[in-house]
């Protein structure tokens, strides 16, 4: 158990300072007036963008609707320079709130918290870090984003490597020189995905180690002319409205055309058309595209059909062609020149399907055909996704409880903002939330103003405690199942969103697939009628 002497006291403390923890603290400190201290584990601001300084590492969602929508001014002074914005452009623009917030002088920087503890008898939380520091704060409220905890494989012989190895997630900040080198990637998900074709451009070689093939949308990146900039500051109102109004915060208009439902020659010239402008809005092409696996087929086919015409060697051009997962079922990477980096001399792909990782040498990775010499070692695995980060804070909850416990079988929350026993926490972007199915700053703002009027409500009204019931978290994560059910995204095998891609983890589909519109409509309803499934309560009702 944490020892709450001689700690340090506040309304409330936020762990994490990239998107969320920054709006969260600008609400809860200059709307309501709180006391409120950020704790964030690296060195500077920016989250996920602090961390991921990989080669080719920039947003999938397009610049000028990844930020925030809830302040005019910073929406319409901040320019950016690009459709896709790089990781650095990102991490400027989060300064500029910043220092517009004047929020630094709230944010503790290099601080790692290693445990919270509620203690129900105050219904306070203690929050400890690695340094030893103690603070105490009514409510907690965890901002560290779904994707924050690196997954490295435990290959046998990792620790024998002679050369560098890194994982795309932890990058080093000074960059990594590929010059003349002799890399190994092993992973293709978006992160893969960006990298190689940089790394390739790089390296002397690239050596790609592929376990399940992936679709990829070509990005079509460039530059934001002054003529894009106008339009859309003047259309931001209609923007925002229907990025909220979507299923995965986006400002596209989804049609209700069927993928079925029009001849063969109109679909594959709708299909062309959303190839050729590029972006996650190929998604958007069929209104059943991920609902139904005939209409999923035709787009799986066209991307499939794409590669063959890309990649030169037809059996490079068949490795790389998913076939047992349709299109979307796993989040869709987007790509500059992915597949034409197969056409290079100095890249060399591996199926690790048929060529399994034996070990890792100290020269390289050994696979069931052969050994393969190598420099370093670029881990694109992805991550222990959205229980992952959550779990690693070593929360305690009522009586002792600890949150990994609580998610031995897979996530338990209430709206993906509460989980039963753990009162007066709050998990932003939390599994059960849509989250990560959601272009991630519309997702961040809606929990945030909940959150926030959530506490305002509760001091109002003389409340200190709030707990998700046990009940509607039961029917709550029931509706996240029946939701996922609804589409065919539980049928990708190797997903992430499944917890399938870290060993031992439990199968669960994590985020909320029924909308984003959905989700929020629900979530404002809930506050509508008396925090409908919460437990709300004074000190003297607490135990
Ligand atoms: O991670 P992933 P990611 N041996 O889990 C493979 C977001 N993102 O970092 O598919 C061999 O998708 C694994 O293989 P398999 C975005 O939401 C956003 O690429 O499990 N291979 C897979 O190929 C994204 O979805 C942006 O069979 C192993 C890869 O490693 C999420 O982050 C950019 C392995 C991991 O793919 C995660 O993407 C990038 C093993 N033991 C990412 N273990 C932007 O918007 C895993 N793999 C900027």
């Amino acid at each position: 158990m944490i020892d709450p002497a001689a700690a340090r006291v506040f309304d409330a403390i936020i762990i994490g300072a990239g998107f969320s923890g920054l709006y969260q603290l600008h609400k809860l400190r200059d709307d309501l007036g709180l006391d409120v201290r950020v704790l964030e584990k690296g060195d500077g601001i920016g989250g996920t963008w602090h961390w991921n300084r990989y080669p080719g590492a920039r947003c999938d969602s397009e610049s000028y609707y990844y930020c925030y929508s809830f302040n005019r001014e910073i929406e319409q002074e901040w320019e950016w320079t690009e459709r896709y914005p790089e990781h650095p452009e990102i991490r400027r623009y989060l300064h500029f709130v910043a220092d517009r917030l004047d929020l630094m002088r709230d944010i503790q920087l290099s601080t790692t918290v290693t445990g919270a503890a509620f203690d129900g008898a105050t219904n306070l939380w203690t929050v400890e870090t690695q340094a030893g520091e103690r603070f105490e704060a009514r409510f907690l409220i965890t901002a560290v984003g779904c994707l924050s905890t690196a997954n490295v494989p435990t290959f046998k012989g990792l620790e024998s490597f002679k050369g560098a190895w890194h994982h795309t997630g932890a990058w080093p900040h000074q960059g990594v020189d590929f010059a003349g080198k002799r890399v190994g990637q092993i992973g293709t998900g978006s992160t893969g995905i960006q990298a190689a074709p940089v790394i390739a451009a790089q390296a002397a070689h690239l050596t790609v180690f592929q376990r399940t093939a992936n679709y990829s949308i070509p990005a079509r990146n460039g530059p934001m002319t002054a003529q894009d900039q106008r339009q859309i500051k003047q259309s931001y109102p209609e923007i925002w409205r229907k990025a909220r109004a979507g299923t995965n915060g986006h400002p596209f208009d989804m049609p209700n055309r069927k993928a079925l439902s029009v001849p063969d020659d109109e679909r594959e010239a709708i299909y062309e058309q959303a190839w050729q402008r590029g972006g996650l809005r190929f998604r958007a092409s069929f209104s059943d595209v991920l609902a139904d696996m005939a209409a999923n087929e035709t787009a799986s086919d066209f991307i499939r059909r794409k590669i063959a015409q890309v990649v030169r060697d037809p059996v490079v051009a068949e490795r790389l062609t998913p076939r047992d997962h349709g299109f979307a079922t796993k989040r869709p990477p987007i790509d500059s020149d992915y597949f034409e980096t197969f056409n290079r001399e100095n890249v060399l792909l591996v199926d690790l399907k048929s060529e399994p990782i034996i070990e890792i040498t100290e020269r390289g990775v050994r696979t069931s055909e052969r050994d393969h010499e190598l420099d370093i070692i670029v881990f694109a695995t992805g991550f222990d996704a959205l229980t992952g980060p959550l779990i690693a804070l070593n929360i305690h909850g009522e009586n002792g409880l600890p949150l990994k416990q609580a998610w031995s079988g897979g996530p338990r929350t209430y709206l993906g903002l509460q989980t039963p026993g753990f009162p007066n926490l709050f998990t932003i972007t939390g599994p059960g939330s849509p989250s990560v199915l959601c272009n991630m700053p519309i997702a961040i703002e809606q929990h945030v103003d909940w959150v926030t009027d959530c506490i305002r409500h509760m001091r109002e009204q003389g409340l200190e405690r709030i707990e998700a019931a046990p009940d509607a978290a039961e029917k709550w994560v029931a509706h996240v199942n029946e939701a996922a059910n609804a589409t065919l995204l539980p049928m990708a095998a190797s997903s992430w969103y499944l917890g399938a891609n870290v060993p031992g983890k439990p199968r669960v589909f994590m985020p909320y697939a029924g909308g984003f519109a959905r989700y929020a409509g629900i979530c404002d309803d809930v506050a509508d009628h008396g925090y409908r499934g919460f437990v709300l309560s004074r000190r003297e009702q607490g135990r």
